[in-house]
């Protein structure tokens, strides 16, 4: 029966050269570990190979069999970072060498916890001082205390037990993520064979893959062109499937793309579930080698050097180094990496001398293949540092000061950051950017697909009213401050939040943003002329309540539409009608007056009880129409239906 899903646990050799990892391999598999695509157990030395077996659970275990040549280290990094865990390789009659102290360091900074340590070529010689002394370094590292075996692969000696450690390894590893996000890194490249009838480019794309799940027909983009491709098949482990979840290394055959166009240090990645970061802000990861030799000299790690080599996936890249702090800084660099929050990535001083202090090149992004740095490999493990990835869209550092205060705030944050990190630094985020980020857990939206820190709302909300009273005491008369005019004001990316920002005492009328505040606020904000004409007014109407003035004397106390409108909005006054202007409260007044005239009444009987004119009385019974005080009658007379208010 043909797998439908060929899932598969994955984990990586580490040791030193010639120490018998390969061949481990070959006995637990029986496989010679593959050497890429075209599997060639002789290629290329610095190439991994790949080899598998089934457990007596059914499920898989995948080897990447890392080359334990220092110039191969690059390849290694790139492994690592894929796996939940290792299988360190030390030999019997060799000990522990340089390429184990190298491993073991890119193991400590990729935070690897889960391995074994096989001692292998047991049969040349005793490996019991090899199982201690390893044991020990291992005990240091981010693997912690974990099971050694001591096996020969020519006798076979040690080999059942090893078999069963691993499947009780793969039984303690996290189980697959079907839903999270898609990105295979590009490991290799070949032009796939043609079908007939078929046009197009078709590549043949080897790599690996941490979690989530890729189906055949499936769209990815490749990084950093974000080049839309489409999965046509899927291979894994030998077979042909119709989906495959990580963690995985497969093969895909990827439609209009040209293979030329492809290559190692790229990725394949779901869209918009990845943020191609060029700046991030990360965390050192405590070396515990390093920690625990500093600790015993009594001092710090290493400072990181300014410009450095970064390790992602199968991508490296020449970065720059600003330290904030000494557990926090910002690494940049030319080309853009997918990322997310949490990544675990490793720094490595240049080896070669003539790359320090050159600013990085678009050139400099490329594939982790060994041996094509010339000195990429520094002597000790202590040039290895893992970082810890915290923000992959940070704010630009300007002033000085700016970068202890990013430091300060970085450090509180826990591993890996949450959505409420983010927007505690960026006060406003898109939903689809924070998942872009690796953030899937968030919050409700303020408005659309706007995610807000509750303390930078509140306070933008503060700022929304600050800008539109400040307006309104700039230019009494304007009757508000247009959503565009807002938005510009505090400084917001969309206009909708200013929309989600207004609440009472503000409110939006005709695309305005206005104050209805009134009394106090209101004096405040109204120009003096226009308060002392107010008043002249106000004067007038308190001996004859309903003696609206004329358009002339309003013309002559300066107050035109715009001034009676402002003086409205700050409730100074009641505007009945454009001509109609009484004080404010001569509504409720007529209220009461009219309810002491026999129900119904004409216009005739309100206007004499009101002691005013037609020109005020109509308008003033329209407007209490409208309020649902009075209620006009077929035969055109009136009666009052909400009692008078106090
Ligand atoms: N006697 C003996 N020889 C072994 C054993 N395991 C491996 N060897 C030999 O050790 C040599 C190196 O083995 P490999 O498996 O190629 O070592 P490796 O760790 O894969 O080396 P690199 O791929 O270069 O890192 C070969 O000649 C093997 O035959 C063992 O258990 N006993
Ligand atoms: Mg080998």
């Amino acid at each position: 029966m043909v797998a439908l899903v060929a899932g598969m646990q994955l984990i990586a050799t580490a040791g030193h050269g010639d120490h018998g990892k390969s061949t481990l391999l070959q006995a637990l598999t029986g496989m010679a570990p593959h050497r890429g695509e075209e599997g060639h157990p002789g290629g290329p030395a610095a190439e991994p190979g790949f080899a598998w077996l089934t457990l007596p659970s059914g499920g898989r275990l995948a080897f990447i069999d890392v080359p334990g040549h220092e110039r191969a280290l690059p390849n290694v990094i790139a492994a690592m970072g894929q796996v939940p865990a290792v299988l360190f390789v030390v030999a019997a009659d060799q000990g522990w060498s340089p390429q184990s102290a190298e491993h073991l360091a890119v193991i400590d900074a990729m935070g690897i916890g889960h391995g074994l340590l096989v001692v292998t070529r047991a049969d040349l010689a005793d490996p019991g001082p090899v199982l201690a002394e390893a044991g020990r370094l291992i005990a240091a590292s981010s693997l912690g205390k974990v099971e050694a075996l001591a096996v020969s692969a020519v006798s076979g000696e040690g080999m059942p037990a090893l078999a069963e450690a691993l499947g009780s390894l793969a039984g303690s590893l996290p189980p697959a993520d079907p839903s999270g996000p898609v990105r295979l890194w590009v490991e290799q490249v070949s032009c796939a064979p043609s079908r007939p009838g078929e046009e197009g480019g078709e590549a043949l794309v080897t790599g690996t893959m941490s979690g989530g799940t890729v189906r055949v027909g499936d769209e990815l983009v490749v990084t950093p062109s974000m080049r839309p491709v489409r999965v046509h098949a899927i291979e894994a482990l030998g077979e042909p499937v119709p989906e495959l979840t990580g963690p995985a290394r497969a093969s895909v055959v990827l439609r209009g793309v040209d293979p030329e166009r492809l290559g190692k240090g790229m990725a394949l990645v779901q869209p918009g579930r990845w943020t191609l970061a060029d700046a991030i802000d990360v965390r050192l990861a405590a070396p515990a080698q390093a920690q625990a030799a500093a600790d015993e000299a009594g001092r710090a790690a290493p400072r990181l050097p300014r410009t450095a080599t970064v390790y992602a996936g199968s991508a490296r890249t020449v970065a720059r180094v600003r330290t904030l702090s000494d557990k926090i800084a910002r690494v940049s660099w030319r080309e853009s990496v997918p990322l997310h929050v949490g990544d675990r990535i490793v720094l490595r001083e240049h080896g070669d001398r003539a790359a320090r202090g050159r600013p990085p090149k678009p050139s400099d992004l490329v594939a982790a293949q060994g041996g094509s740095q010339p000195g990429g490999t520094p002597a000790s493990g202590q040039s290895t540092r893992g970082l810890i990835v915290l923000d992959v869209a940070p704010p630009s550092l300007g002033r000085r000061g700016s970068s202890s205060s990013a430091a300060a705030e970085l450090e509180s944050w826990p591993d890996p950051p949450a959505a409420a990190d983010l927007l505690r630094r960026h006060g406003l985020l898109r939903a689809s950017a924070v998942l872009a980020m690796g953030v899937s857990d968030q919050p409700e939206p303020v408005t659309g697909e706007w995610l807000a820190d509750p303390a930078h709302w509140a306070e933008l909300a503060g700022r929304l009213g600050e800008a539109v009273t400040a307006q309104a005491a700039r230019e009494p008369l304007a009757p508000g401050l247009t959503v565009e005019a807002a938005r510009t004001a505090i400084g917001l990316p969309d206009r909708r939040l200013i929309d989600a920002l207004i609440r009472p005492p503000l409110r939006l009328r005709d695309g305005l943003v206005q104050v209805t505040s009134v009394g106090t606020v209101g004096d405040a904000q109204l120009s003096a002329a226009l308060t002392a004409a107010v008043k002249i007014l106000l004067a007038d109407l308190a001996s004859a309540p309903f003696a609206s003035p004329d358009a002339d004397r309003l013309r002559h106390l300066g107050l035109d539409l715009r001034a009676i409108a402002a003086a409205e909005r700050a409730g100074l006054l009641l505007r009945v009608s454009d001509q109609i202007v009484l004080a404010p409260g001569a509504d409720a007044l007529a209220s009461r007056v009219l309810a002491g005239l026999p129900q119904p009444f004409t216009a005739a009987e309100a206007r004499q009880a009101l002691q005013t004119t037609r020109r005020v009385a109509i308008p003033l019974l329209e407007f209490l129409d409208r309020a649902g005080v009075t209620q006009r009658l077929p035969d055109d007379r009136r009666r009052l239906i909400q009692p008078p208010t106090d």
